[in-house]
């Protein structure tokens, strides 16, 4: 009696452990379903970015909508349908680009093997070689997310610019993010532009903590053209590098959120130290964006693998 029943606890705890393991991302999941995949993706990011290198910040951002709404799940990508807004219709959403290079990725690895890798690990990927290509570091990602069946533009709830320091930080801890994250993981921000409407409440003011030569720089900017931007990080605009933080010290963050970090006790030394030393920044961004794609996976035979991004099976 006794051996029978520890033999069959010992066998539920085999089989509920091999579950676990069979349920999590794994670095090289497709290693042998579909071996070229991560290469196939590396390809369309560095044929796209010969011609046009925003396409790093532009990637970096989706994967940070995607991961924060429902999780990593390619929900991101879901066209709305006449008689339902997706989350790509949500208000946040407007600026986000790079639908099309998924799209392109997603119809070469599929020639390859199809039905097989997902559109979450698609964006997983290429944001990963994007920044990569563009200075940032080359970090190896678990794959295996399947992709997610909702996608509702009512249920997007990003963290605004507006966001106070505590506010955002509350975002990032409904995640699992830490402080060190989020301080982190701004540093995307390294890359990329804002449309003045995001920030020209601090002209105006204008917000004594941004240096007066930055607030007649924007105003120049923002008092012209249709729909203008402003690099985010003023000094390396397009580089995959530390400079954000050195711009932060120097009072030239563009979005308040970024000026927050340095004003902030809890976040203003690892700002100093991210600004001094660009290895640690770039190692802790590696480790952040393992964490940030972890965000809520769909895995195992939870969800499904589109056959288009852009439309439930
Ligand atoms: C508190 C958190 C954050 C806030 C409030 C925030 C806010 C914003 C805003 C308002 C913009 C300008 C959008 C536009 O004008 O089109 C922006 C751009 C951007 N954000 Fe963030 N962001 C946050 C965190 C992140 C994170 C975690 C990442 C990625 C890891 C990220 C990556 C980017 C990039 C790369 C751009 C430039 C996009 C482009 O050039 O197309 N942001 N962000
Ligand atoms: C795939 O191959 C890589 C490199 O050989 C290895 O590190 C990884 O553990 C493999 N993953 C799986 C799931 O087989
Ligand atoms: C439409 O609405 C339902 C919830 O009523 C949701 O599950 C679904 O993902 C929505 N989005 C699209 C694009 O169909
Ligand atoms: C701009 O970046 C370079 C490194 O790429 C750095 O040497 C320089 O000090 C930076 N300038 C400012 C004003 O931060
Ligand atoms: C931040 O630190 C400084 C000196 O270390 C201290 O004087 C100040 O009161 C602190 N501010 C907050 C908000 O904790
Ligand atoms: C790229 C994209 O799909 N943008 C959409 C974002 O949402 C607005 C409505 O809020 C649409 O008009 C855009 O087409």
């Amino acid at each position: 009696m006794m051996n029978i029943s520890v033999i069959l606890i010992f066998s539920l705890a085999t089989i509920s452990f091999s579950t676990v393991v069979m349920a999590d991302l794994q670095v090289g999941f497709y290693n042998s379903t579909c071996p070229n995949a991560e290469s196939i993706v590396q390809q369309v990011v560095q044929n796209r970015l010969r011609t046009d290198p925003s396409i790093t910040a532009a990637l970096l951002r989706m994967h940070f909508h995607d991961c924060f709404v429902r999780g990593c799940d390619a929900s991101i990508l879901i066209d709305s349908t006449e008689s339902n807004s997706s989350e790509k219709d949500a208000k946040p959403n407007l600026t986000i680009r790079g639908y099309e290079l998924i799209d392109e990725a997603k119809k070469n690895v599929e020639a390859a093997c199809p039905s097989t890798v997902s559109c979450a690990d698609i964006i997983t990927i290429a944001t990963r070689d994007s920044v990569a290509l563009a200075g940032g570091p080359n970090y190896i990602i678990p794959t295996g997310r399947r992709d997610g069946l909702v996608s509702s533009a009512s249920e997007v709830n990003l963290p605004g610019p507006s966001l106070s320091f505590s506010q955002a930080l509350q975002s990032f801890s409904a995640k699992g993010l830490s402080l060190d994250d989020m301080v982190t993981l701004l540093g995307a921000h390294t890359v990329g532009v804002a449309h003045c409407i995001f920030f020209q409440a601090r002209l105006q003011r204008p917000d004594r903590t941004m240096d007066p030569a930055l607030v007649a720089k924007l105003s120049k900017v923002c008092g012209s053209g249709s729909n203008p931007t402003a690099f985010l990080d003023q000094n390396t605009s397009l580089l995959f590098d530390n400079q954000y933080y050195n711009q932060v010290l120097l009072n030239r963050g563009v979005l308040n959120i970024d000026q927050q970090l340095s004003l902030h006790n809890s976040s203003a030394s690892m700002v100093l130290n991210f600004a001094r030393n660009g290895a640690a920044f770039q190692q802790s961004f590696a480790n952040a964006m393992v964490k940030m794609g972890s965000i809520q996976v769909l895995v195992g035979t939870d969800g499904e693998i589109r056959h288009n991004c852009r439309v439930f099976n």
